[in-house]
Order: C-alpha cells, then structure tokens, then sequence
C-alpha cells in the first residue's frame, strides 16, 4: 500500500516535476509514495503552475491506447493529460532538443472539438461534438531518470507530454479505423502501424475520456484539440532529423528536430 502524501508534499513533488521540465534535469521516480488519485492532483498543480507563468490549455490527450505502447513502456491502463498552447508547434515546424530530458515522439490521430464536453455529457453528444480530425505527432519527454516509471509516477508528470504537432484538419470521417500509419524519420520508416492500434479504432478513445473526465471534474471545452494516443512505440529524436507521420487517406504531419550546436 502506499502511504498517503500530505498537500505540501504534493505541491512539492508538482513543484519538482515542474522545474524538471523546464531546466531538463531528470528526477527520481516517486514509486510507491504515491496513488493514482494523487498523481492526478499532481497533474492538476503542474497545469496550475504553467497557467500562473501565462500558458492556456488547449486541449487533452490520452495516453495508452494502444498494445505498442503498453508494451514500450510496460504500463497497461489508459491515462490523460493536459496539452497547453507552449507545447503546440505548427505542422513543419522546428523543435529545439534544449532542455528537453531524452525526447521521443511518436504518430498520432488528433480530433478537435466544437462545442464543450464534461462530465455530465453523453457519448452521443462527444461523438457529435468531434468536427475534424487530423494526423499528428506527439512529442513526449518524460521528466523522470532513464525515461522509467510506474503508473503514478507518468501520471503525475502529465503523462510525459512535451509537444504536438497538428497536421491538416478535415471533417471527421465515419471510418477511421484500418489506416495504415507510417512514422519516417528522414523519409525512411521509423515504425509502423494503423489506426486500428489505437483501441480498434481511433473514436473509440471518446467514451473512454468521457469516462475519466466524469471521474476526476474536468471539461474540454469547444476548440480543444485531443490526441488519441500512439498508434506505434515511441522513437528517440535525433539532432537535425526531419520526422513525419503519414495516416492513410488522412495526408501527413512533419517536424523538423533542430541541429545541435555548441552555444
Ligand atoms: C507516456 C505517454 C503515453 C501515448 O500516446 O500512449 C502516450 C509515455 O509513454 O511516456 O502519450
Ligand atoms: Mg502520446
């Protein structure tokens, strides 16, 4: 059983995430200190302390979804988190690997909402509510040492989020499973899968954040972007590469990783 963390300890364990993330010096993993409902408390100070520095939530994300990645990472159970506009960069744009701990990115579906979405809304009400879908990449970074750690511990970093990159938006199609989904890194594939990896099918991710936002209060609101998680295990990102994911009939998304240099 673990043992139950008081509020200061909460706030400092937020407190070393965050300043983990910005100066990109890994922590230890909290391990058996800390719950599940805990290490979403911690979620939420993280997202406290970026809107006290001026950053705006923009969407969520689930993590988890697909066998790949639970088999990467060696967690099984689905997780959120929350995306902000200093993590978004635009499709083709550059990233800078400063400050980043050991990044990884990976080739996801992105839906964007039209109206807002919470605890009290029904599944058929989320489903009408998607107005696009896009291809996308998703950065990750996991603030904790040799990029380990338990279910708690992914959680209360905000299940590692880093960065995203939206690719062409365009209505929701009604089949959005079976798609093949290529990660290049250099226009050579990097991994490979469909979007039948993610749950059977992407929309499929819907009622299940529906679900956690019932548990744990939160609402999406009109304009928000979700990234419905890895349809492939992660890639390490190298300096200078140029990454892009193709889904099938969905076009491309592309990223240019910044060249290392010695300033
Ligand atoms: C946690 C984030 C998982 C996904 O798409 O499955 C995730 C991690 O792997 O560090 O974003
Ligand atoms: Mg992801």
């Amino acid at each position: 059983m673990s043992t139950t963390l008081n509020e200061a300890q909460l706030e400092h364990a937020a407190a070393s995430l965050d300043s983990a993330q910005l100066t990109g010096q890994a922590i230890e993993q909290f391990g058996d200190s800390l719950d599940l409902d805990q290490a979403y408390s911690i979620q939420n100070e993280l997202l406290e302390l970026r809107r006290n520095r001026g950053e705006r939530t923009t969407g969520r994300k689930l993590g988890f979804t697909s066998e790949a990645k639970m088999a990467q990472m060696g967690v099984s159970e689905l997780i959120v988190g929350f995306l902000t506009d200093a993590m978004e960069i635009s499709d083709g744009g550059s990233l800078s690997l400063k400050g980043l701990v050991h990044p990884r990115v990976e080739p996801e579906i992105a839906f964007r909402l039209s109206t807002s979405i919470g605890p009290e809304s029904t599944e058929e009400q989320f489903l009408a509510a998607v107005e696009a879908v896009a291809p996308a990449l998703e950065v990750i970074d996991s603030r904790y040492q040799n990029f380990r750690f338990s279910l708690p511990d992914v959680v209360a970093d905000n299940t590692s989020a880093c960065r995203y990159v939206i690719g062409p938006w365009q209505p929701l199609t009604p089949k959005l499973a079976n798609r093949a989904v290529v990660l290049n890194f250099d226009g050579t594939p990097a991994a490979e899968g469909s979007t039948s990896d993610i749950l059977g099918d992407p929309l499929l991710t819907l009622p299940r954040l529906l679900a956690m936002s019932a548990k744990y209060g939160f609402t999406i609101p009109a304009g928000s972007v979700i990234l419905a998680g890895a349809a492939t295990a992660a890639v390490a990102l190298t300096p200078g590469a140029l990454v892009s994911a193709d889904v099938e009939g969905l076009g491309t998304v592309s990223l240019n990783v910044e060249a290392e240099n010695n300033d």
